[in-house]
Order: structure tokens, then sequence, then C-alpha cells
């Protein structure tokens, strides 16, 4: 796969992959959630009705298009932004863009409720804190696993990342570390820590992720999303984002939501009617309230 780009460097051909498709799978549960243990995550394509998903990015876009941040009827980026006049409760903003009823009947909706049901094999509830990110040039997010953010109560969770439109690789979409979730070292010792608690410790590595995979002999596996694919994995599997190089400006818009099963504890900190966010400050502390013309490496 060429034009997959990391830290600015393209990604060596031997160290990208495609992600395995598992759609066809939905219809075999067991086998399905086989996949999921062999592979770390499942990949699912065309899922989620296709014309919800745009219209849930056109919802968004046009409330950045009131901000100056995209041209008005495009997807493109100005290189401007006019959040911070016009909507100085940058958190508030970005709440009420993240519970936008369309964006909203995508990723809570029916379709994903069924792919989770299965997953889960019982009767699966997602998390109301919505973690919405639009990427442009210059935005990238680094390898971490979600177990730190999201694992206070209970490890049985599953990050569902959603292409809100077309994310081809220049787009920066998301990647895994092929059979991270293998790697015993790097998975004890994140077992324990909680982002919050523990300040002395990051919960983005470091390094690039190009050279972190040529040391462990293993991939960085990503796709062409397209609107209407899912990705989801456990608390225990290495991913980040590629970079956002499109030239052409047009945003990536994504989200990640987790889900658990209905009958665990539910951690207060992302249910509810005004979720508080891993650190409490709400919506805010997203980096996806941070006006367009901010950049961001790392969660
Ligand atoms: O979309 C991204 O850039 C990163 C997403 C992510 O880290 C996640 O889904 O947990």
């Amino acid at each position: 796969m060429r034009g997959c780009v990391v830290g600015g460097r393209e990604v060596p051909q031997e160290l990208i992959g495609e992600l395995r498709d598992s759609a066809s799978l939905l219809e075999q549960p067991v086998s399905l959630r086989a996949r999921l243990a062999e592979d770390g995550y499942l990949f699912l394509r065309g899922v989620l009705d296709r014309d919800a998903v745009m219209a849930a990015r056109q919802e968004v876009l046009a409330r950045l298009a009131a901000v100056d941040e995209i041209a008005p009827g495009s997807d493109i980026f100005t290189g401007r932004s006019a959040r911070r006049a016009k909507e100085p409760d940058l958190g508030r903003f970005w709440r009420s863009v993240s519970e936008g009823p369309k964006l909203r009947a995508v990723t809570h909706g029916r379709d994903i409720g069924r792919v989770m049901e299965i997953v889960a094999g019982e009767a699966p509830r997602a998390q109301d804190f919505l973690f919405l990110r639009v990427g442009v040039p210059g935005r990238a997010t680094g390898l971490h696993f979600d177990y730190p953010f999201f694992t206070r109560l209970h490890d049985t969770v599953w990050t569902v990342w959603t292409s809100v439109g077309d994310t081809p690789v220049a787009r920066g979409p998301l990647m895994v570390v092929e059979n991270s979730h293998r790697f015993s070292d790097l998975v004890e010792s994140v077992v324990g820590f909680d982002v919050v608690r523990d300040t002395s410790r990051k919960a983005a590595f470091a390094e690039n992720a190009i050279d972190f995979a040529r040391s462990r002999n293993t991939r960085l596996l990503t796709a062409n999303f397209a609107a209407g694919d899912v990705i989801l994995f456990g608390m225990y599997m290495l991913h980040g984002s590629l970079d956002h190089h499109d030239d052409s400006g047009t945003v990536r818009v994504s989200t990640d939501l987790r889900w658990q099963p209905a009958r665990l504890a539910a951690d207060p900190r992302y249910f509810g009617d005004a979720p508080t966010g891993t650190t409490g400050a709400g919506y805010g502390e997203l980096n996806g309230a941070k006006p367009l013309d901010v950049d961001w490496h790392v969660r």
C-alpha cells in the first residue's frame, strides 16, 4: 500500500499491510469471536448504512463551516478558524457537535448495535461520551493502548472506530500494530495503568510507529476506509493513526466509541447526560475540541 505516512516518513512496503476484512463472518458468531481473539481486531467493511454515514459527515461539516473552518458546501479545511471567537466555550461547542442526531444515529444506531451484540455474545451498551476527531494535515495520533483510559472497572471493553465518510490512507486513518495483543511484555506493563491516577507515565509511545514495527519484526495494518466501514478492537491492541497528508485539505472525520456488555459496571466518567470524560473536563478535554488550526500529534 503506497502513501502511508507516519511522522512525515513513508512507511516502507515491508512494514505495511492491509487489515483483514471479517464482515463475511457476521453470520457466524463463534467464528467472528475467534477471529477477534486471533487477530486482535475486527475490520468490518460496509456494515453501516453509507447514506447515514454521509449524512452524519455533512452534519459535522456544517457545524465547522459555521466557524469558518470548512469552506461552505465542501469538505475542505479553509486553513482558518473563527471557533474561539464564535464559540468561546470550546467544550460546549464540541459536545453539541458530538451529540448531533445524525452522528449519533450512526455511532449508537441499530447497525452497529447488532454488530456489537454479536461480538459481545450478549446485550451490549455503548458509552455516551463520544470521541469525534477531525483530521487535517499536521494531525496524527501516536501509538497507544486504550487500556489506561477505559478499564477502571473492568477490561471487557471494545473500541469501535468509525470512518465518517471515506478515509483513504492519505487522510490518516487508524492503523493497528499487527499481533501487538500478543506482545506480552507490553501488555503486562500496561495492566493496572490508569492515565489519570499515574501521571508519571504517558499513554502514547514516543517512538515512531515505523521504527517500532521494525524493531518488533511486525507491520502496521490499515486500509483505505470507506463510509460504512468500522474497525473494533479490545484494550490490549496497540494502535494509532497514519499522518493526514492529503494536499487537497479534505478533512478526515472519524469517531471512536467504547462498548461493553450491558450487565457490567459502567464507568460514570463516560456514561450519562453530561459525561465528564477521562480527566473530568468533559468534551473540552478532547483533541477534537481544538480548533482546526491547532496541530496535535497524540491523544
Ligand atoms: O482516530 C485516531 O486518530 C485515534 C483513535 C484512537 O486512538 C482510538 O480509537 O482509540
